[in-house]
Parts: C-alpha cells; sequence; structure tokens
C-alpha cells in the first residue's frame, strides 16, 4: 500500500495563521486600533488572488499581449497592467477609509473621499510589475503602499463627487520614512504576500486549497551578505564609472550573477538570499528607471524592516522628497555589506 500521507498537507507551523488575522491580531495590540488595516490588507490580498488568478489562466483566457495603449511612463501596457489595475481598483475603491487610490497605470490618482469622509488612508502601488515577463510564464507582482492622509486641511471642502482627479492636492506625496505598511505580492511558482507595518517583514504563501494566504516566516531577515548581484549587465557600458568599477571587482572577487527582470522577483531573492539589487542610471534612462512612490519605496522599507539597506545615489531612498507621483530614482538595495562593497566603488559626486 502506497503511503499517502504526502498527499495531505504539511504546514510548516503547528499554528495555522491567516493573512487577516495576522493582521487583527497586530492591531489589537495597538490601544485604539479602529481595524481599518485589516479592512485594506484584505482587499489587497483578494485582489492578490484574483489577480494571480487571471495571471496562472494566461493563454487558457485572452490576457496576454499588448493592451494597444501607451502609459504615462511611455510604456507599452499589457493586457494584463490593465486587468490587475482594474482589479486593484475595484477591490480597493469601495473600502470605506480609503481616500486616495494611486496607479502606476493612471497618470492621475483617483480621489475617492476626503478625510473629512472617512479618508484616512492613501494606497499607491504598482499593479503587475515586470510586465516585460508576463507573456513568458516569469514571476512577476504587485506592489503596494499605504500613507496616512494627513494633510486633512488641505483637502477639506475641495471635492464635491466621490470619485474624481485630483492632481494638485497631492497627499500621497510623502517622503518613504512616512509609508504606515508597504508590500509586494510575487504571482511565481507559488503566490507570496511580503508585508511590513513598520514592525518587522512578515511572508504569507497562499494556500489554494483553503484560499487564504498562510503566514510562513514573522519578522524575516536578509542575510547580511552573499556574493550575488542583480542588475541588467547589459547596460554596463552606459552606468557610471563606479558601477563598471564595482562589477569588474565582483568579477573578480567570485560573484554570480541572478536577474530576472522582474523587480518582485528579483528583490524577493535577494531578500531570501542575500545580496544587492540595482537599477543605476543608463544613457536611456539617466535619473534611474524604476519608480519611486510605488516600486522604490516599498522596497526600500521592507528592505530596511529586514535589516537591509536601501540607496538612490548615496541617499536613504526612504528620505526622498518626491515631487511627482511618477517620479523615477535610481535603485541600490541588499544586503548591508553587499550595499557597502557597491558603496566603495561609486562616488555620487561623479555620477551626477
Ligand atoms: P514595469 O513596471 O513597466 O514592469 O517596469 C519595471 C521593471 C522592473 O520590474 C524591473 O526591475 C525593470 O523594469 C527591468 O528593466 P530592464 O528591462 O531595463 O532591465
Ligand atoms: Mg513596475
Amino acid at each position: 500500500m502506497p503511503d499517502l500521507d504526502i498527499l495531505r498537507p504539511h504546514y510548516t507551523s503547528d499554528n495555522l495563521t491567516s493573512l487577516q488575522s495576522h493582521i487583527l491580531s497586530e492591531e489589537q495590540q495597538h490601544p485604539g486600533a479602529t481595524g481599518d488595516f485589516t479592512w485594506i490588507l484584505s482587499a489587497i490580498a483578494l485582489a492578490a488572488k484574483t489577480i494571480g488568478n487571471k495571471v496562472r489562466r494566461a493563454r487558457i483566457e485572452d490576457v496576454l499581449g499588448d493592451h494597444g495603449d501607451i502609459n504615462v511612463q511611455g510604456e507599452k501596457q499589457q493586457k494584463l497592467d490593465v486587468i490587475a489595475n482594474e482589479i486593484i481598483m475595484r477591490c480597493l475603491g469601495d473600502r470605506a477609509n480609503i481616500a486616495i487610490l494611486a496607479s502606476e497605470e493612471d497618470e492621475h490618482p483617483v480621489v475617492l473621499r476626503d478625510r473629512a469622509e472617512g479618508g484616512r488612508y492613501c494606497i499607491l502601488f504598482d499593479p503587475l510589475d515586470g510586465s516585460s515577463n508576463i507573456d513568458f510564464g516569469v514571476g512577476v507582482g504587485t506592489i503596494f503602499t499605504v500613507f496616512r492622509n494627513e494633510r486633512r486641511n488641505e483637502s477639506r471642502g475641495l471635492f464635491e463627487n466621490d470619485r474624481r482627479q485630483a492632481h494638485d492636492v497631492p497627499h500621497y506625496l510623502q517622503p518613504g520614512f512616512r509609508q504606515a505598511a508597504a508590500g509586494y505580492i510575487l504571482y511565481g511558482s507559488s503566490t507570496i504576500f511580503v508585508l511590513t507595518t513598520g514592525n518587522g517583514v512578515d511572508m504569507f504563501v497562499l494556500d489554494q486549497s483553503i484560499g487564504s494566504f498562510v503566514l510562513v516566516e514573522r519578522h524575516l531577515k536578509i542575510p547580511k551578505s552573499n556574493k550575488t548581484y542583480s542588475v541588467n549587465e547589459a547596460y554596463v557600458d552606459t552606468f557610471p564609472e563606479g558601477y563598471q568599477k564595482y562589477l569588474n571587482w565582483a568579477h573578480q572577487n567570485g560573484y554570480s550573477s541572478r536577474y530576472i527582470g522582474s523587480m518582485v522577483a528579483d528583490v524577493h531573492r535577494m531578500l531570501l538570499k542575500g545580496g544587492v539589487f540595482m537599477y543605476p542610471p543608463t544613457k536611456t534612462h539617466p535619473g534611474g528607471k524604476l519608480r519611486l512612490m510605488y516600486e522604490a519605496n516599498p522596497m526600500a522599507m521592507i528592505i530596511e524592516q529586514a535589516g537591509g539597506k536601501a540607496l538612490a545615489d548615496g541617499q536613504r531612498i526612504l528620505d526622498k522628497r518626491p515631487t511627482d507621483l511618477h517620479e523615477r530614482t535610481t535603485v541600490l538595495m541588499g544586503s548591508a555589506e553587499e550595499v557597502d562593497h557597491v558603496m566603495e566603488h561609486v562616488h555620487f559626486d561623479d555620477v551626477k
């Protein structure tokens, strides 16, 4: 008789904790907690499951290929970019505590309600990062960040309708150190939800059999070092000289290279294994390619909360003062020692 025990689920912990119950219990530790975060994160989890389902049904459903439009970044929108954006807008759009939703795919944020009407949070997100990989079964992801809607007086009385564009009221343009929460969902061989609310980094995996994200690791720590770099080395000739020197040094010192081309997948690997991820200035993107508000900031918060470092042109990413929702930045993040090795070679006065 074959041993069928292997077919039963084996959880990595005796205590099964869902994302929702985890957030609820975290919130309960704060006196006066309103349950707002539970609402927001359950909406994001619902969106993640729905997007993950679409990603997995690619080629069964007609979701691949160009959508035919160019987004605000001047990049071709993929059908799944548009679908993922719509799913997040729908899942979050009816949560009563959300003031503003801002997406990589939309030029202007959507203003849902003023703070006086209960809009306490601004959510910024990249609905499907790594779109150039979507058609090929490679890991892609959703990145999100949550800011408190703090500039109450500036928004009061401005909004007549529930949904309207308000590019002149930039509540959401706060530096990254003010993020209340940040996270990403990786749609890879499994669906992984990584979250920080400023109290360490926790990791959940979607258990398809019960339809819930289940806690698999609390207080993740990035290894202090690992001889791996993640960068699009095809652009090396256009990197500032310091990055070229670093890469030469890495070649001579037994480093390995891993670059998927989906930030979520590349950063997730680095978070678990250690190493350094970077997107330096290039000829086509002299100020860096990645977006500060909904790519670099959330990842920087996660990496710092896990004990790593996250810099842009030698400065802490989380200290950057944003001026535009879609502004770009250079990125250098990862294991503390590996970021230091890069910094030993790159002098930011030379970069400018
Ligand atoms: P996207 O938001 O349009 O998908 O672009 C962001 C992606 C990141 O996931 C990835 O790190 C980077 O672009 C890859 O860029 P490149 O192809 O220039 O290496
Ligand atoms: Mg992106």
